[in-house]
């Protein structure tokens, strides 16, 4: 379990992490490295997934990713057709936020065949659909509502079940390109109520409400469409790429 192991180390000696998610259905081959270089210096992981893949092209992303980096490489899969066993890591989410039998258990189950044969290190984590002020694509694929910010005793006892349930992380997910991230006392109160890595990603497009999701508990904050469209380069802030 070095990933997991890492990851807990970090949170230990309180280093915040940063993963850049990369959607393979945006993904441009001949633009990788150039994507790449372009990362903030403190990126700590690399995750490759979405929750569609329409093209198939998950594992010849994840190929031409690692061929490039030294980072580790964690697939986020939207199913089961997305693993490859060319990752480092899989975030082997359920999607506690929903109901939908299929997120809980039936993709996990349908894993098992190409997960048992690989040296993919598998990291059980709780996956909770927060409402970003748009549908996201979760919601639409999984066909699950997300949790009300309004509710955050739900939130909260939704993360807790799946602490209870053997999960090493839990990501609370406002969706990708989500109007409003995960307020910041939603974080606090995840975070002092579970005690285990929290990661926190969707809508989070400036330096500010990345400092603010660490100061509010986020062990690792991902982010995807900032970085895709170059926005998170050019903030109107002071700060820039080379201050991380
Ligand atoms: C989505 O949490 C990730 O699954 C990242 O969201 O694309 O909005 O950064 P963004």
């Amino acid at each position: 379990m070095r990933f997991l192991k890492a990851i807990k180390q970090a949170v230990a000696s309180r280093e915040k992490m940063l993963a850049v998610l990369i959607d393979p259905d945006k993904f441009d081959p001949n633009l990788s490295a150039d994507f790449l270089r372009k990362l903030p210096k403190n990126t700590t992981h690399i995750l490759i997934g979405g929750s569609t893949d329409a093209n198939g092209r998950t594992e010849t992303c994840v190929k031409t990713v690692k061929a490039e980096t030294s980072l580790p490489v964690i697939l986020f899969p939207g199913d089961h057709t997305h693993i490859t066993a060319a990752a480092d890591a899989i975030l082997f989410l359920s999607l506690l936020s929903g109901r939908n039998p299929e997120y809980l258990i039936g993709q996990q189950i349908k894993s098992v065949g190409k997960l048992r044969n690989s040296n993919l290190e598998i990291i059980p984590t709780g996956y909770i659909l927060i409402d970003g002020g748009k549908e996201s694509a979760v919601q639409r694929v999984s066909g699950t509502s997300p949790i009300s910010q309004q509710d955050p005793n739900l939130i909260i006892d939704t993360a807790l079940t799946g602490k209870f349930s053997g999960k090493k992380l839990i990501y609370l997910e406002a969706g990708s390109g989500a109007l409003q991230p995960v307020h910041p006392e939603i974080i606090s109160a995840v975070k002092t109520a579970v005690q285990i890595p929290v990661i926190v990603g969707g809508g989070i497009r400036t330096l500010r409400q990345l400092e603010k999701a660490y100061a509010a508990g986020a062990d690792m904050v991902v982010v995807g469409t900032a970085f895709e469209k170059g926005e998170f380069f050019s903030l109107k802030n002071k700060a820039t790429i080379q201050d991380f």
